[in-house]
């Protein structure tokens, strides 16, 4: 079983509950697929399961919150002004990161970056940062065109499953028509050969 009294003083819960004031029960129910998702990645591939399952299970937390309360935190926490030219997709995670630190009480910075990192990646990512991504696109209750060999090759490559994951998500986003966050970009470029 996992154990996060290291990263957290109330139990996890608590944790669910406070969780639960912010998220509805689908996308609840996607944070506690990511959270078994990624302790298995961890212990599939030498991990810390219990930042994984943690980690996992928090990513989304600031997934609902609104346009006006991002805008509000990305200037008065000096973020890169850049953002504001972006949307909740990108910001639930980058800025999500200061919602969990503010409002959970979690200062972990492994924990942090995997959850800034688990939608646009990174160019150097940590295996924490990798079975989050990985473990947010595989989660049992995703469907979408590609996920079969998604799980295939996150079960047999994780670096592999994180290449797949980031140009998949850039024909995506190119086939409709929305713009492409810089650090997107930086991510897939680290991953291919440079010529
Ligand atoms: O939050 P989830 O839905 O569980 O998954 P996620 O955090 O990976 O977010 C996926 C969404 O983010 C998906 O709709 C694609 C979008 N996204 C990823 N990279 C970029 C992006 N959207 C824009 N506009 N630009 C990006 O670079
Ligand atoms: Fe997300
Ligand atoms: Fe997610």
């Amino acid at each position: 079983m996992v154990d996060y009294t290291n990263f957290i003083d109330y139990s996890r819960a608590e944790l669910l509950n406070k969780m639960r004031q912010h998220l509805n029960e689908a996308r609840l129910q996607h944070c506690l697929n990511v959270e078994q998702t990624a302790i298995k990645l961890a212990q599939q591939y030498n991990g810390d399961v219990n930042r994984a399952g943690l980690a996992g299970l928090i990513h989304d937390y600031a997934k609902q919150r609104s346009d006006t309360e991002f805008k509000q935190v990305i200037v008065q926490q000096h973020f890169d002004p850049v953002l504001l030219q972006y949307n909740n997709a990108i910001w639930h995670g980058i800025v999500g990161a200061y919602f969990i630190a503010n409002e959970l009480h979690i200062h972990d910075e492994q924990i942090l970056n995997a959850v800034r990192r688990h939608t646009v990646g990174a160019p150097q990512m940590t295996t924490l940062d990798k079975i989050i991504f990985v473990a947010d696109y595989i989660e049992p209750g995703r469907d979408f065109p590609g996920v079969a060999q998604a799980r295939q090759l996150a079960n047999t490559d994780l670096d592999a499953a994180v290449r797949f994951e980031i140009c998949h998500t850039l024909e995506y986003l190119i086939q409709k028509q929305v713009a492409i966050y810089p650090g997107t970009l930086l991510t897939y470029n680290a991953l291919v050969p440079n010529h």
